[in-house]
This record gives structure tokens, sequence and C-alpha cells, in this order.
């Protein structure tokens, strides 16, 4: 059994029962076709491909926009709603209905395709009453998951890295899966929610990983083959040291015209395999995959390179800023690893080339439960920068705890780098900052970590679907609420049909899912300090796990405080890599927001917070709330209604809940016995700590 996700066939009842004409052609309104298809054969309606109207009435007309129309009144409805919209422009939608028609118009099939997932998600409103003209366009061109799927089982990260929903729907064991149907139902899951790119392996590209590139091309082909009926381009990660590795050459220096030459005959050779390649996905002097360092070279060097490979193609090379010393002394107080990206990469701004983009994690440090909007996205007006999500749930509970991230990624996209009033982080990812920031520059685009495997649920916990869902959703309009994303995603996932009560069931999954980022947050690092988890795989708590690592990730907790000084005035000046205000709201204890105020300060036990707590006795209430939150959250479960949900998926659930609340109560009680033996301050309420 593979579940649907959030495609059930019921999920087109409302289109599949309806008469439908096509007009247009090309591959991709063959899939709009196949899809209605087999909605039609399943609820009763017809589908029909141009021509004039038949017996049937006609409820619903796709049209792209160059299709000349019959002159039949139904057809002519929709001629009238495209002379009135106008261009949808490329990958756009226009919906509308009048006079019993529902329309819909699209310049490109792509438009069409996506149109179709939109009345899918509107169900029975779509074809009742009248709906004037409604534009639908991305507000991001470049929309992009990232799988992090090895070829070979790594000994410590096993098939997927950081992947925790099973193994990899492409390979197994290193060799290619030969049944791939997975990966075509994952294609229609990506495209329902607007995605158009996928980069099929680890940006850690290992020795059987790095083969894709060249002799090993032809999987690579396969999957792209079936991506491509939905609108999706296919990504590779690629080795920095191809050229030595595979190539045989000398070296890998991105200024030698032998490499140059070997990257310019190797793309070549991908593009004459797979005519749409998106491009390549670069890890570069970091975590130990090679880099430009190795030869003198900056990162604009290497990444032109490999943009200048693919420029005759119209490919794209996504350069990685995730650089930085993995191998810092923990002695050493004046490194500090949140500043790393922008010092190595600011200074190159301006020297990319334009099919370059620059891949930057939504944080300065990694995909932590709270971090700052990392200082590079507003820090490059001439560099066309992608921002970087992570779905899967590495620091936010690895698909065990709930821990729905839309509301995470809305406050990174609708972030002002330049202060209220000014662009967001989304308008920078699409390229279009305007005077402020960059702009004029195609933008780079929104890039997620796939939270995908071959489990049966596609993601373990079935709820976590949902962060993949929002991604995509996100891509399309960085603005749209959370909750109402959830809500797009319960009415599409859980039928009526399955469910006796549907609002009883939206009710639950909102209390269970809206806050739960922030009751996250409550029972795991506080106050923004980041890490404290287990080393190695990062689950459970940890507070000195890392605290006398090379990683460069420390609280510097001691008997007296704990943060880090990240201020110009005494600490390691990273508040200035922000443009003002925020280099000054951050720098200023008085300023600085609550939940950020560790990852900015070093402050005392007693330090009293906006909220009007002291730091220790925030502590030690938001992790007995956010435990206690966990256990009602299971209480929710399983009050639920029987029937209401299919069995195995409330049993999934309910299992990965039992787990979440048992963790909860770890990380509380490791957490606040740590800092009640530290500071020796105790609970004002005297609770139990150990
Ligand atoms: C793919 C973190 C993760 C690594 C990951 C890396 C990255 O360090 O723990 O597993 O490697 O980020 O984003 O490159």
């Amino acid at each position: 059994m593979v579940h649907a996700a959030w495609l059930p066939p019921e999920a087109f009842r409302s289109v599949g029962s309806r008469h439908t004409v096509v007009h247009g052609d090309g591959p991709l309104v063959d899939t709009v076709l196949a899809e209605l298809r087999a909605a039609t054969g399943r609820h009763g309606g017809t589908v029909r491909h141009g021509g004039e109207a038949g017996a049937a009435p006609l409820d619903l007309v796709l049209a792209l926009s160059a299709t000349p129309l019959p002159p039949s009144p139904q057809s002519q409805v929709a001629a009238r709603v495209r002379a009135e919209a106008g261009s949808t422009g490329a990958e756009g939608f226009v919906l509308a209905r009048r006079d019993g028609i529902t329309v819909l118009l699209a310049d490109t099939p792509a438009g069409l395709l996506y149109g179709l997932f939109q009345l899918a998600r509107l169900g029975e409103p779509a074809f009742t009453g009248h709906r004037p003209a409604e534009h639908h366009r991305p507000a991001l061109h470049r929309r992009i998951v990232n799988d992090w799927d090895n070829v070979d089982v790594h000994p410590v990260m096993g098939q997927v890295e950081r992947g925790y929903a099973g193994g990899s729907i492409v390979w197994r064991d290193g060799v290619q899966r030969t049944d791939l149907s997975r990966v075509a139902g994952y294609a229609r899951l990506l495209a329902s929610c607007g995605i158009n790119g996928l980069a099929v392996n680890n940006v850690n590209v290992h020795a059987g990983e790095a083969h894709l590139l060249t002799d090993r091309l032809g999987e690579v082909e396969a999957v792209a083959g079936l991506l491509r009926p939905y609108g999706i381009r296919i990504h590779l990660s690629v080795n920095f040291a191809s050229p030595v590795r595979l190539g045989g050459l000398p070296t890998a220096d991105p200024l030698d015209e032998r490499v140059r030459d070997w990257w310019a005959h190797t793309t070549r050779r991908v593009y004459q395999t797979i005519p749409d390649f998106g491009g390549y996905l670069v890890k570069a002097d970091s975590e130990g995959q090679p880099g430009p360092f190795a030869y003198g070279r900056t990162h604009a060097d290497g990444a032109n390179m490999l943009a200048d490979a693919l420029a005759p193609f119209g490919g794209v090379v996504h350069w990685r800023a995730f650089v930085y010393n993995h191998h810092q002394d923990w002695r050493d107080r004046g490194t500090d690893r949140a500043r790393a990206a922008y010092d190595h990469f600011v200074p190159l701004d301006g020297e990319f080339r334009d099919n370059a983009v620059l891949q930057v994690k939504h944080g300065p440090l990694d995909f932590q439960t709270r971090e700052p909007v990392s200082p590079v996205i507003a820090a490059m007006p001439r560099t066309r920068v992608a921002v970087e999500l992570q779905a899967t749930q590495e620091y936010t509970g690895q698909q065990r705890h709930v821990c729905y991230l839309a509301p995470m990624w809305r406050t990174v996209l609708g972030f002002q780098p330049w202060g209220e009033g000014g662009p967001t982080v989304a308008r920078v990812a699409a390229g279009d900052a305007g005077p402020a920031g960059p702009a004029g520059t195609g933008g780079g685009g929104l890039v997620c970590v796939s939270n995908v495997g071959d489990d049966p649920y596609w993601t373990g916990h079935p709820l976590a679907q949902a962060n993949l869902y929002a991604f995509g959703r996100l891509t399309w309009d960085p603005t749209l609420d959370p909750a109402a994303i959830l809500d797009e995603w319960i009415e599409l996932t859980f039928q009526p049909d399955d469910t006796a009560d549907p609002q009883t069931l939206r009710r639950t999954l909102h209390e269970l899912m809206d806050s739960s980022w922030q009751t996250y947050e409550q029972y795991t690092a506080p106050l923004g300090v980041g890490f404290m988890v287990r080393p190695g795989h990062h689950y459970g708590p940890d507070v000195d796990g890392y605290e006398y690592s090379p990683w460069g990730t420390y609280h510097f907790a001691d008997r007296d405080g704990i943060g880090v000084d990240r201020t110009r005035a005494t600490g390691t000046g990273y508040t200035g890599q922000y443009p003002a205000p925020w280099s000054d709201i951050y720098e200023s204890l008085g300023t600085c927001p609550d939940e950020l105020l560790l990852f900015f300060h070093h402050v005392p036990y007693q330090h009293v917070l906006h909220s009007g707590r002291t730091v220790i006795q925030h502590i030690y209430d938001t992790h007995f709330a956010g435990a206690r939150r966990t256990e009602q959250m299971r209480e929710l479960w399983r009050d639920l209604p029987a029937g209401l949900v299919d069995p195995a998926l409330y049993a999934r659930v309910g299992e990965r809940l039992d787990e979440q609340v048992r963790s909860a109560h770890e990380w509380r009680d490791q957490i606040n016995t740590y800092f009640l033996r530290k500071s020796g301050i105790p609970d004002a309420h005297g609770r139990r700590i150990f």
C-alpha cells in the first residue's frame, strides 16, 4: 500500500464528475488529459480533446491561449474570458466561471496543469455560481526540491542523508530501482503543489553518485523521463573534483583549460541525453567536499566554470553558500560559524554569472528550530540568491515529532531585511527586491530539502506530508497563511468519504499542527541558542553534545549565564552583517527579540526578558509547558472518534505521538536539570527537576 498523500482519487471528484473539453496540444496537455480521463473514468464525467461540443453540455473548458476555439456557444464563453483576461504568464493560469461554465486558460501547458490541480483544491465551489476571472501566477520561477538520496548506502547516513522516511525511491543498495513508479507518483505530488525542479541526489556526492554525471547518466535520464510529464526539470548534484575522479585529469582547478573543457564536454553529453536538464547543484569546500579553495581559487571561479559549461544549453548552477570551518577549535571564541557564509561570499557579489545561483540556507547556522534570517540574503544585490529550507526534520523532530514548518517558513519569507515596509526575503529570492535589494537578477528561487522516502506514507510521519505540500504552495505565494495551507492539505488528504465528521478531524489537526513548531521550540534548545542535540544523528537532547566539538555550534553556558555574544561591541561582530535596522535591533539587549536572545547575546540567568520572565524561569516554564503540550496533543489524537481516519494511519500517528511525548519529557528533564545544576537557581514554582 502506498498512501495517496494529498492526491487521493476522491480529490478529483468534482472535476471528474464534469463534462470537460480541452483545447490545446503538447506533452503537458497530454498529462492534463490523462489526469482528466482517470478522474472522469472514476467519477462519471467525460472529457474530449478539442473539437466541437458533443451531446453532453459542457461544465468545464480548458484552453491554451493560442489554440483557436470552436464557434460553439460554450467554447465562446471561454473565448470571452480569454479576451478579457489577457496573458497568464509562463506558468500561470486564469480561472473563471460564467454562464454555468468553468473556464481554465493558460498561455502554456504547464499553466493548464497547475490550474487543474487548483480545481482539485477548490472542489465543488469551482463549479457553482459565478467566479470573476482570477489570475494565478507563481511568485517564484525557480521552485525546487533537493533530495539527499545516496546511490550506495552510506555507512553513517544511510540511503538518504537525514532521511526519516525509509529508503530512497530511486536507489537501493547501490543500484537504481527497477520499479520507479514511486518517482512518477512523487512528480505528480510535487507538481500538484507547484514545484518545477528536483535535484535527484545528495549534495554530498560520494563515489557512487559521482558517476551519475557520466557513465551512470542513464539513471538520471530515467528519472528525468518520469518528472517531465509533470513539468519538473531534473538537476544533479555533482562533485567538484569530478575531472580528477572521473576524467583522470591531474587537477580540478576551475581556471585550467583542460578542466573547463572536461566540464564543457561532459555537460554537452548530459544535454544530448537529457535536453531539458536543469543544471548542477554543488556543495564545495564544505564538510569535506572538494572545492576551488584547493587551487587557491574563489567560489565565483568555481561556480562560473560550471555556469559557462551549462550556459549554451540554458542550464543553471546552484552553488551552495554553506561553507564554514568544521574543524574549529572550541577554545577559540573569535571564530563564529554564523559569520562564515557572509565572510566567504559577500566579497564576491557581482562576480557570479547570470546563470549561477547562490543557494543560501535560510539561517546562518544549519536549519535550527529558531535562527535569525541569514544576512547573506540581503547582502548580495548583484547575485541571484536562492533561499534553502529544510522539510526533512533533521533538527525538528525527525518526523517522529509533529512539527508543521509552514509557520517558520512564512516567518522567514516574510522577513524584511531592510526593515518595516521594505522588500521581503521572498522578494529577494524572486529577484524582485527593488531599489533596496537585489533587482533585475531573475532571482534564485526557493529550494527545499525533501522529507520523502520509500515509506508507505512518503514521509514517515503521515502529518509531515503537510510540510512538503506547504513548501510548494509557499513557492507560488509566499504570503499564504500557514493555517489556510493546512486547510487545503486536510481537505485534499482526508476526503469526506473517509471521514464521517470532517469538522472534528479538521479541528483536531489544526490543534495538533498549527502551533507544533512553537511547541517543539518550547521543549528543545531555548531562546535561539540552537543545537543541544545528540551529535551525529541529531535526535534527542544532549546539552553539551557539541560544546567542545570542532563544529562551531556552542552555547557557552556556565554557572552565571548562557548565550553567544555576537554583538559588534563585545562579541564576534556578526550583528554587523545585517543592514539597518536589524544590525542595531539585534545588537541591543533592549531591542533584541526574546526568541533570538541567546543567539545574539550572552546573558546572566537572571536577565529579564521582554516577557517579564527571567531567562532561567523561561527555560523551566517553556520546557514544562512544551512537554505538557505534547501530552495534550496525544490526548487530542486519542480522542478522535473511531473511523474518522484510516486505522493504519491512525495507528502510525498514535505511535509517533507516543514517541514525541517520551522524547519531549526527556528534553524537558535534561534541559531543566542541566540549567538547575549549572545555575543553582530553583524553579519559582517548585516543580520536579532532577
Ligand atoms: C547534506 C548539515 C547536515 C548534513 C548536510 C549538511 C548540508 O550539516 O547535518 O547532513 O549534508 O547540513 O546541508 O550540506
